[in-house]
């Protein structure tokens, strides 16, 4: 049971502190990180591990990517903040770019995941009640069970995990919940005239990258389209290159009517999301409708255009297709008795550890570290494996050492 590990004196320093004054949510595990350079962080005693979890796909393009860093440097020293009641000379060049890159009529930016989340569903109730003609505080969304789209009351009104909505209650009603990757489901909650959006993940990160049929995609835009239904993809953490396409959507060459993205849109640097749709929906929000304090800030913007060219200049979609196929067959390789399955597509990837004891996953992510490898489980027995999409294929190997090396302490 390595469920404890004896800790540097100067780790656990600095995790006192963090215990002493900080809020208990999370569950860290005992390494305490000072630096960060592409696929390699390192701890405060020098330590060199990989990134298996890069920022929960914040960090595509690596850690500190040199080019991200120094647009942030050259725009710190300008303009950091204007708010919205002003124009910049950033903010337009920024909307031109990721709204010619991703195909889209307008984009409306924000700062978090949950924030563009929370945005795409005002901007569907909104487009059910003035275009769609829904009554008034009728509009019902459709989500999927075991869905993971952020942390705020309003959405986990809608999370099929207790523990991220027990005793955070009363919740907002509106909402319907499906099975996932289920399109007869789908289509039945579809028989709802009051039905503006469905919105989902195109692969379930949280879920344990629950990746769904071949043709599922395909089948909710028909569905959609049919219904007269807004199509809402969450690629938070699945957009971005991530997954071996641009976006996940793209396996089926399917585009979303609502495009929500976060995470690796600042390349890790600074919170930056963004809603993307064309002018039907987006129009319906007028001035003063909707907005936020830091959405759309200078500093913002030259970092996420930084971090949207450095995806295209250095060919991460088809390096992390490549190296997530190298990935999952070598680890499938290793036939241990202790992996279950291996799923995943692009470097977005998971191992479902099958070991009588329940902690199993934890202790494997503990020795993974001690072997110079960050990743943690999701959901008991599930270990996501999502290094930055810079990783070479002899980093790789590598990392299935360290996996098969660690793997036979389980015992
Ligand atoms: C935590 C999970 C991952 C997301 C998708 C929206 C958001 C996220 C598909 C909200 C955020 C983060 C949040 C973080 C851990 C991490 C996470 F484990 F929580 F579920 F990645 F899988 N849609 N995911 O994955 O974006 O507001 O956080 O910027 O809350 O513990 P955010």
């Amino acid at each position: 049971m390595l469920s404890t590990t004896i800790q540097s004196a100067n780790t656990q320093q600095y995790i006192d502190l963090e215990e002493k004054h900080g809020a208990h949510n999370y569950h860290p595990l005992p390494v305490v990180l000072n630096r960060g350079e592409g696929v390699f962080v390192w701890d405060v005693d020098s330590k060199r591990y990989y990134d298996f979890l890069s920022g929960y796909s914040a960090v595509n393009q690596g850690h500190c990517h040199p080019k991200i860093i120094q647009a942030l440097i050259n725009q710190s020293t300008k303009l950091t903040l204007t708010s919205r009641a002003f124009h910049s000379d950033l903010l337009g060049e920024y909307e031109k770019t990721v709204t010619a890159y991703f195909g889209y009529d307008k984009v409306l930016p924000m700062n978090t995941g949950v924030e563009a989340v929370e945005t795409a569903l005002k901007l569907a109730r909104k487009w059910g009640y003035e275009v769609k003609g829904i009554t008034e505080n009728s509009a019902v969304i459709v989500v999927c069970e075991s869905n993971f789209h952020g942390r705020t009351t309003g959405v986990i009104t809608f999370s099929s995990d207790p523990s991220a909505k027990n005793n955070f209650g009363p919740f907002t009603p509106g909402y319907t919940t499906i099975p996932y990757n289920n399109l007869a489901a789908l289509e039945k909650s579809f028989q709802d005239k009051n039905v503006a959006a469905f919105l989902f993940e195109p692969i379930q990160g949280e879920a344990g990258v629950m990746v769904p049929d071949e043709g599922y995609l395909t089948g909710i835009k028909n569905l959609c389209t049919e219904y007269n239904v807004l199509m809402i993809a969450d690629e938070i953490q699945t957009g971005l290159a991530r997954t071996g396409k641009m976006l996940a959507c793209d396996y089926e060459n399917v585009r979303p009517d609502i495009l929500i993205l976060g995470k690796a849109l600042s390349g890790g640097v600074l919170p930056v999301s963004a809603v993307l749709c064309d002018d039907e929906i987006m129009m319906t929000i007028k001035p003063g409708e909707h907005g936020s304090t830091y959405g759309g800030n200078p500093l913002a913007c030259a970092v996420a255009i930084a971090a949207l060219q450095v995806l295209k200049e250095e060919n991460m979609v088809e390096n992390a297709a490549a190296m997530g196929e190298l990935l999952r067959s070598e680890i499938k390789k290793l036939n241990s008795p202790f992996i279950e399955l291996v799923r995943g597509k692009g470097l977005l990837n998971a191992i479902v550890i099958k070991h009588s004891n329940p902690e199993a996953a934890w202790d494997l992510c503990l020795t993974l570290k001690e072997n110079g490898l960050l990743a943690k489980p999701t959901h008991g027995d599930k270990i996501r494996f999502a290094p930055p999409l810079s990783i070479t294929k002899e980093q790789v190997m590598e990392c299935v050492g360290i996996i098969d090396k660690s793997l036979q302490s389980l015992g």
